[in-house]
């Protein structure tokens, strides 16, 4: 009650001082959080690995665009994907075909290397992921960091969104993130690279749902490219790019969009987003607008703030496949 204005300037300030001695913040992500961190500056040293990775293989870029949504989406963004064990989120059906856990290995390396100790796991999938949109030609986006690692992984939490989920299913999955039907539309741009395999749209080429014939929403040169790709009834491991403009099948940009309201989406969910009345407008604006690269950016940032481990929480973990022994 006797407390001058001075005595509590006095008190803020001591606050400051502890947080900054302390290291910690608490709950927040931020722009360039390793700055405070690290002497190195962290984000080149992850855009070194990552760049020389994809110039071995560009489909990294896939890759890790896929990892993080498969992070984030299952236990938040924390690193939990990464974990190694019997029944780890890695082992569960939709995760199997997640690729790029070496690039993360290789990028931990180095930034233990000039930062022990620090750098989160979780962060380095969404910098690496980052590094990668851009070296597709998707371009560049700032990027949140200070989550944290957590230590929980199980297959049985994973349930991610089936391709032949409806469009209304799928809002409700991505609100249930507190991802909007625009960051939605955004984020399943993702499908502007990488491919997908015969199992996960083989239906539409001959038997749409139960009724014995193809999809007839399906462009019907697109129909005939990928029934040779997957003949019927054979046990096909061969893979059709998500992006059927092969001038950009490699690129984070917006043709993807263009693909699908020319009726050649090959996931069934992305077919389904040109012609739905909810995503129509949104697919059909994107279509033709010059700032994809800009929205994507920002809401892969959103989804990076999904269920994230900050300040105290969670750990560093010393190897992305493990959690620290104690
Ligand atoms: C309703 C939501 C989604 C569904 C049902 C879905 C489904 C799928 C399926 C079935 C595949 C093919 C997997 C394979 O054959 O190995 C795939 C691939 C992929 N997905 Fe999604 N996805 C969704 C959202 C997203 C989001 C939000 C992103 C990223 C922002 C994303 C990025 C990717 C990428 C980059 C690939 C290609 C992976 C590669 O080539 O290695 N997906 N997705
Ligand atoms: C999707 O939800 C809307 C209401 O938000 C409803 O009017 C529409 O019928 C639903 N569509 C389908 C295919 O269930
Ligand atoms: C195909 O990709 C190129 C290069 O990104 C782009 O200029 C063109 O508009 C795309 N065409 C279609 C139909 O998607
Ligand atoms: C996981 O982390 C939580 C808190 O971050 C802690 O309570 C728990 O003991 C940890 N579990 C293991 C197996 O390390
Ligand atoms: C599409 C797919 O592979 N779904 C599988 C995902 O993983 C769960 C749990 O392991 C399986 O039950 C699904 O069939």
């Amino acid at each position: 009650m006797k407390m001058t204005s001075r005595a509590l300037v006095a008190v803020g300030i001591f606050g400051l001082i502890f947080v900054s001695l302390t290291g910690q913040s608490y709950g927040a992500l931020e722009v360039g959080f390793y700055k405070r961190k690290c002497f190195v500056d962290v984000e080149r040293v992850v855009a070194a690995v990552v760049r020389e990775k994809f110039f071995r293989d560009p489909t990294i870029v896939a890759a890790l665009v896929r990892m993080q949504f498969h992070d984030c989406f299952v236990n938040g963004c924390d690193a939990s994907i990464l974990l190694d064990g019997i029944s780890s989120e890695k082992t569960a059906g939709p995760n199997l075909s997640v690729r790029g856990y070496d690039v993360i290995d290789a990028v931990k390396t180095a930034v233990e290397f000039v930062c022990r100790g620090k750098v989160s796991c979780a962060d380095i999938i969404v910098m690496a992921t980052r590094e990668a949109v851009y070296l597709s030609g998707g371009g560049r986006y700032d990027v949140q960091t200070g989550r944290r690692d957590g230590n929980v992984s199980l297959a049985t939490n994973v349930r991610l969104p089936s391709p032949s989920i409806s469009v209304n299913q799928s809002v409700e999955a991505f609100k249930s993130k507190n991802l909007d039907v625009t960051d939605m539309v955004y984020l399943l741009g993702g499908h502007t690279i990488g491919v997908a395999h015969c199992s996960l749209f083989q239906d539409r080429l001959y038997n749409f749902q139960s009724t014995g014939r193809p999809d007839p929403s399906m462009d019907s040169s697109l129909l005939q490219k990928l029934r040779s790709i997957c003949p019927q009834n054979s046990e096909s491991s061969r893979t059709a790019n998500l992006d059927q403009n092969v001038t950009s099948a490699f690129t984070v940009d917006n043709s993807f969009y263009k693909q699908i309201l020319a009726g050649k989406g090959v996931l069934q969910i992305d077919q389904e987003l040109a012609f739905d009345p909810k995503t129509k407008p949104a697919v059909t604006t994107i279509a033709s607008s010059s700032s994809f690269s800009e929205k994507f950016g920002q809401a892969m940032v959103k989804l990076g703030a999904v269920g994230v481990l900050t300040g105290t929480e969670g750990e560093i973990r010393q190897s992305c496949r493990a959690v620290n022994t104690r």
